[in-house]
């Protein structure tokens, strides 16, 4: 089985903030939980270079957009990094690779009879790279996303036939529902292609900043033509002498509402021009609101990863992000509430139920989990956790997961309330169901961390290390009985100072 998940491509346009670190977490968790499923995995993500939105915060800053990708690209790949991303590679569309296999697919477009030469005139949005349709225009004549005033452009270009694509597009939607989602995007998606779709500019021929097209080399190809294409261009040289297309397309995109119209619709319809298969699925997420507002460059309203995580940890800042937005969902987010979740469910809850179920097992069993059978109480509510887990995340519900585990870390504390081991340790007439408890305790907190490890990898990777668990599959989620050595850990989320 091979899985091939992707984030955006972010623009070079401005330093990463946590609205991207987002997608990339959220892309990293699927990457992880389906390596632990035993899948081949490639996970992309990378930064767009070209186009206006890069050229021209280039111009305002009085350096070339080249130098301005050079700065910003790596300041994005130390983001992946720092989140703990555990991408597979990184791709900058200035690549060669990329620009050459761009240059082919859009030749192949061209070939296949689905480009053409006329004039647009029409509203712009520099910011998005994108000219806005009667529907999409706010008051003001404004664009939606970037609240900035639009232009009005004339441009003689070359043309994609996206009209031509309309009735395939609808079929795509009909036969596989599945493709676009959550559901409410999908409707979304499909309310635009209805309401009849206009064809789109494929080059500029006034910016210079961008990829050649192959027959026309005045113009350079669209950005956002050039940038859909990273998802495939990749595969083909990430690995030097490997093409790893046949492998791995068709890709997993996760991505926000703002690029739902390219992802859902420009996207599959220029891949079936180009003759390849589309995307597997398209899962579109909400955006991160801090104080009301979605957290954006342009607004200045955002939050730095690094502080985040010099204070709580990277672990806690992938738990957290899911945990408070529910994911497809719109959700604010603040420091306050990291605070809070981060003492009473990280420290409190699932912390602290680590240090205790290990501590007894070191006090009452001299650190060796029992070998005996977990009281079918407990056991009961784990039945089916595992399939459970993994259905949810094949539709990206990245915080049903994770509430589905949490009720488990829950139901963990909860036990040892009810059964209160330092109870049955002072009763020599206990000693077996002591034995239970401990193991039932032991287990559960295994596969409790066993499912976390692709939100928390490293406090989990402890946990697990002190549980003498070396295996991160989650093939092996049978029960493994006892008689394992456990060791020390030192507590997984401290108390923040
Ligand atoms: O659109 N909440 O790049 P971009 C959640 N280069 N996610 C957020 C967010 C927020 N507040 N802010 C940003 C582009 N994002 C194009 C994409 S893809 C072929 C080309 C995330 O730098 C989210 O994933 O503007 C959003 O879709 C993306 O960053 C936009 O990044």
């Amino acid at each position: 089985m091979a899985f091939y998940v992707t984030t955006p491509i972010y623009y070079v346009n401005g330093e990463p903030h946590l609205g991207h670190a987002y997608s990339t977490i959220a892309a990293d968790i699927l990457a992880r939980h389906h390596r632990q499923r035993g899948e081949d995995v490639f996970f992309l993500t990378g930064t767009d270079e070209f186009g206006e939105p890069v050229a021209q915060q280039a111009e305002r800053e009085g350096v070339t957009p080249r130098e301005l990708g050079d700065r910003l690209a790596p300041r994005f790949k130390e983001m992946a990094k720092k989140v703990n991303a555990s991408n597979d590679f990184f791709i900058r569309t200035t690549d060669e690779g990329h620009q050459k296999r761009v240059q082919e697919v859009v030749q192949r477009v061209h070939d296949n009879g689905h480009v053409y030469e006329g004039t647009y005139e029409g509203w712009y949005c520099p910011r998005c790279a994108d000219f806005k349709t009667e529907s999409e225009i706010e008051d003001g004549n404004r664009c939606p996303i970037h609240r900035i005033e639009l232009t009005r452009e004339k441009q003689d270009n070359w043309f994609f036939r996206l009209s031509a694509f309309q009735e395939p597009l609808e079929r795509l939607y009909a036969e596989r529902p599945e493709f676009v989602q959550p559901d409410f995007r999908r409707n979304e998606a499909l309310a635009f292609i209805r309401q009849g779709l206009h064809d789109v500019s494929l080059s500029r021929p006034t910016l210079k900043w961008g990829v050649p097209v192959p027959w026309d080399p005045d113009q350079v190809i669209y950005v956002w033509f050039d940038a859909l294409l990273n998802y495939y261009t990749a595969l083909s040289y990430a690995r030097e002498g490997k093409d790893l297309t046949e492998a791995f397309w068709p890709a997993t995109h996760i991505l926000a509402k703002d690029i739902l119209k390219f992802h859902a619709i420009y996207w599959p319809a220029f891949l079936m021009a180009a003759g390849i298969e589309v995307p597997k699925r398209v899962f579109i997420h909400g955006y991160l609101l801090m104080e009301g507002h979605k957290m954006s460059k342009s607004l200045g309203n955002v939050l730095d990863p690094d502080d985040v995580i010099a204070k709580f940890g990277a672990d806690a800042l992938r738990y957290y992000c899911f945990r408070e937005v529910s994911f497809g969902q719109d959700g604010q987010i603040s420091p306050q509430g990291f605070e809070a979740r981060y003492e009473s469910e990280l420290a409190n809850e699932y912390g602290n139920l680590a240090n205790r179920t290990l501590s007894m097992i070191g006090r009452y069993r001299d650190g060796v989990v029992p070998e005996a059978d977990a009281e079918p109480e407990l056991a009961g509510g784990f039945d089916g956790a595992a399939e459970g887990f993994t259905a949810l995340l094949d539709e990206a519900e990245l915080t049903q997961a994770l509430e589905h585990v949490w009720k488990l870390v829950r139901r963990l504390n909860q036990y040892v309330e009810e059964t209160a081991p330092w109870k049955l340790a002072k009763d020599d007439g206990a000693a077996g169901r002591l034995d239970s408890v401990l193991y039932g305790l032991a287990e559960g907190l295994r596969v409790v961390t066993m499912m976390l490890h692709a939100y928390m990898p490293d406090a989990t990777a402890r946990l697990l290390d002190a549980l003498d668990e070396e295996s991160r599959g989650l093939d092996g989620f049978g029960s493994r009985g006892g008689g394992q050595r456990v060791g020390e850990l030192a507590p997984l989320f401290p108390k923040l100072s």
